[in-house]
């Protein structure tokens, strides 16, 4: 039996809430992010500020400039993050197979639910009309047999929209499009494919895969996929995830050496940084755990500013807390840990409204596709290439002594 999935979005997310505190709002040109003096990008537009070609990632400068009658507004993420939480309450009721992909969009799992609702398009009428009546604000929805082309949908369908591609479908549903409408592509593929004569799905669906793999490696084949339409990755929810991460190591001898704890703190906070971004979370709290020659163990916690997902935040907290302990104590280490705890599913996105984070975010994110698909060693990072005399490497990142430890 073919899957059915939904990807539901929010229009115009964080203005919407701003439109539903304050009424006045509505139907007009409106932007959240900030002045149109200041420094930083937009985060939202509303559809009406679209019109004058705005849209999220502009300088704010440039936005004032196209539009000089939009309504500026800075915006509160606590509101925005009360808002998802209900958003995603509300989605959970409808089945338990919920996969929350940023503040304002989930992916659900509902095949076979249609003998619950008479069809999965009343299903996705009744989602919408909740989610306007109790929040007041509009859901998008795709509906497909993949999340690929569920995403697409819901990403046409907007404002306020609704379309479902059959069974079947999917490939003709994408072969019109402009290749640039396909997640994943980003304006480097669209170049190269628009170089090639490739400007629609339906070109790029009809490309040999063994072509496409010679131009972009793996990446060529996911793209010879998703083009025609086949995206078997399932909708993960993690109900049940674990209170805390950590990583941690014992050295095959003491050691003092300050670079050597160091380039090993940053490794394992690579670790931590990567299991925690594949959950979709992100950590308020680091903690460094230190263990000496004669088994006494510290720990020594920091919380952060800002909940954060990146290798850099983490290795940052656990390096100055481990800088505090060495100008106290310069005994030879046995064991060295970190780990992250006080975490939260949602709240990534707040990081996009600062353009410095949200570029580090992207690193990140870059660096963890590639690790994905050649292995953990596939980047090292300066400080950690030092532990190559220290520890075997291998595809999958240094060996650790502690064999459950190098996953
Ligand atoms: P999106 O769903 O990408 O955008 P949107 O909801 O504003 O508009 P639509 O879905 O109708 O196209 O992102 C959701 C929220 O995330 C958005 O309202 C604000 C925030 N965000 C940023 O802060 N920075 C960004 O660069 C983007 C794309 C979004
Ligand atoms: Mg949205």
């Amino acid at each position: 039996m073919a899957r059915r999935i939904m990807h539901i979005d929010l229009d115009a997310f964080f203005v919407s809430v701003e439109q539903v505190e304050n009424p006045e709002l509505k139907g007009k040109p409106v932007v959240v992010g900030g002045r149109p003096d200041r420094r930083g990008v937009v985060a939202a537009a509303s559809y009406e500020a679209r019109a004058f070609g705005l849209h999220a990632g502009m300088p704010l400068t440039t936005a004032g400039r196209l539009c000089p009658q939009a309504i500026f507004i800075e915006g509160s993420f606590p509101r925005y993050r009360r808002a998802s939480q209900e958003f995603m309450a509300i989605l959970a009721d409808f089945s338990p197979y919920l996969e929350p992909m940023g503040l304002d969009e989930a992916y659900l799992d509902v095949t076979g639910f249609e003998s619950i609702y008479g069809s999965i398009h009343l299903m996705a009428l009744a989602i919408k009309k909740r989610v306007k009546d109790e929040l007041g604000l509009c859901a998008s929805i795709g509906i497909a047999s993949g999340k690929i082309v569920a995403k697409v949908a819901s990403d046409l369908s907007k404002p306020d929209g609704l379309i479902e591609v059959a069974p079947g479908n999917e490939r003709a549903f994408f072969a019109p499009l402009p290749v640039a409408k396909l997640p994943g592509i980003g304006r480097k593929t669209e170049h190269v494919l628009k170089g090639l004569g490739i400007n629609t799905i339906g070109k790029l669906a009809s490309v040999p895969p063994g072509t496409l793999r010679g131009y972009f490696g793996v990446f060529g084949e996911v793209l010879h996929r998703y083009a025609n339409g086949v995206d078997e990755r399932r909708v993960e929810s993690f109900p049940t995830g674990a209170k805390s991460i950590s990583r941690e190591t014992t050295f095959a001898e003491d050691t003092g050496n300050k670079s050597q704890l160091k380039a090993t703190l940053r490794y394992l906070s690579e670790r931590v940084g990567s299991h925690l971004r594949r959950q979709d979370r992100e950590a308020r709290c680091v903690t460094l755990k230190l263990r000496y020659a004669d088994f006494t163990t510290i720990t020594r916690r920091q919380t952060l500013r800002q909940g954060s997902s990146t290798d850099q935040a983490i290795f940052a907290a656990g390096v100055g807390l481990l800088e505090k302990v060495l100008a106290q104590e310069r005994r030879p280490v046995r064991l060295i840990g970190i780990g992250v705890s006080n975490l939260t599913e949602l709240g990534r996105q707040l990081d996009m409204l600062d353009p410095s984070a949200r570029r580090l975010e992207q690193l990140t994110r870059a660096i963890d596709h590639i690790r994905k698909k050649y292995g953990f060693a596939a980047i090292q990072t300066g400080r950690t290439l030092l532990l190559k005399d220290i520890f075997p490497s291998g595809d999958n990142g240094y060996t650790l002594n502690t064999p459950s430890l190098s996953r």
